[in-house]
């Protein structure tokens, strides 16, 4: 299996995250890359390579160009104030601030332009941080264009992930959403329908934004019950998408302590819906954070379950481009990606 990575990621590499207004040490980190790298690597069944460079094209696809010209210009405008941090908002435009009064201006300050494009503290900006999250893109695209090409199944390390990123939003350590331009490309190339399933611990806000109001992409996520899990304001059932996209938006939240059999069992729920939609590829958001030994989810899913959990992903019968999104337990992450990949190929 073709498996893309590429060592950019490490210029993203920032010295803290921001929590409840604390900074402590950042939990998306470079070792998480390595740590899936040492675990493909020892397996002949993976072959590692880098991507080619595709360009702006792709991203501009589902991304706002304000937002792209922001993470491009951000850290020399920081830096000019304030070189020896990295850049995170302490001021978001909170819709209510406006309320009634239209949707006001862009601000020419760094400060005030880090608020306007992110909803976050989680998610500083370093120096080498647009570089590394225009890679993570270019490992996305390699891995679609390698199932456009035949592949049965492709794998993009991405990391910074992306699930987060919204047409003209990052955060939640995501700046450009790596799935949703997978997707979009395939929409774009096949005319066909295209599904993502997002299989990380959080709600996929970005991708589910991204594709709201589009019929031809179907989102479909399990994740912790935004009641209780980041990203609070969005992956409710009742979100099923708008206008023309209404009907191509499942969420299916997860109960705390969610065990290999239930995580199984809504699972089955995600690929019955997902096979109901014509289509032959599907984008997966892979997180490992619904690991039971993952430091930012309250899942329990076992490692070995990561297995069956690729198996019945494939047994769909589609080609699967498969995009790394979270999973911080550097312990069992790479054999969690290991596990899924195996199950993936030899169901496929
Ligand atoms: C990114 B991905 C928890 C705060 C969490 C950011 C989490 C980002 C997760 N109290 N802050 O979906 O794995
Ligand atoms: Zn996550």
């Amino acid at each position: 299996m073709r498996c893309i990575h590429t060592p950019r990621h490490r210029l993203h590499d920032p010295p803290d995250e921001v929590r409840h207004g604390v900074p402590v040490p950042p939990v998306e980190r470079p070792g998480r890359v390595e740590a899936v790298i040492d675990a493909l690597g020892a397996d002949e069944r993976f072959e590692l390579e880098e991507p080619g460079e595709h360009g702006l094209e792709p991203i501009l696809a589902v991304h706002d160009e304000g937002l792209v010209r922001f993470l491009e210009t951000a850290w020399p405008l920081w830096a000019a104030e304030r070189p020896e941090e990295a850049a995170v908002a302490d001021t978001f435009p909170n819709p209510a601030m406006r309320d009634g009064m239209g949707p006001g201006h862009e601000p020419a300050s760094a400060s005030g332009l880090l608020g306007w494009w992110s909803f976050d503290t989680a998610t500083p900006l370093v120096e080498g941080t647009y570089a590394a999250a225009r890679a993570a893109v270019d490992a996305a695209v390699a891995a679609t264009d390698a199932v456009l090409g035949g592949e049965g199944v492709a794998y993009a390390l991405c990391r910074p992930p992306g699930h987060h990123a919204a047409r003209a939003m990052f955060g939640g350590y995501c700046f450009f959403n790596n799935a949703a331009i997978g997707a979009e490309r395939i929409a774009g190339e096949t005319g066909e329908r295209v599904a993502v399933l997002d299989l990380d611990y959080h709600h996929g806000n970005g991708t589910q934004q991204i594709f709201y109001e589009r019929p031809d992409v179907l989102y479909v996520s399990l994740h912790g019950d935004p009641a209780r899990a980041f990203p609070h304001y969005t992956g409710y059932p009742d979100e099923r998408g708008a206008g023309p996209g209404f009907g191509s938006n499942l969420n299916l939240p997860l109960p705390e302590g969610c065990d290999d059999e239930r995580y199984l069992r809504v699972l089955d729920r995600a690929l019955e819906e997902i096979g109901g939609a014509s289509g032959s590829i599907l984008v997966v958001s892979l997180g490992m954070d619904a690991h039971r030994d993952d430091p930012l989810g309250d899942a329990a899913v076992t490692t070995e379950c990561y297995g069956e959990i690729g198996r019945r992903v494939a047994g769909l019968g589609r080609r699967l481009v498969v995009v790394q999104e979270g999973g911080y337990d550097l312990a069992s992450l790479g054999e969690s990606v290991v596990r899924f990949l195996g199950g993936a190929v030899v169901a496929g």
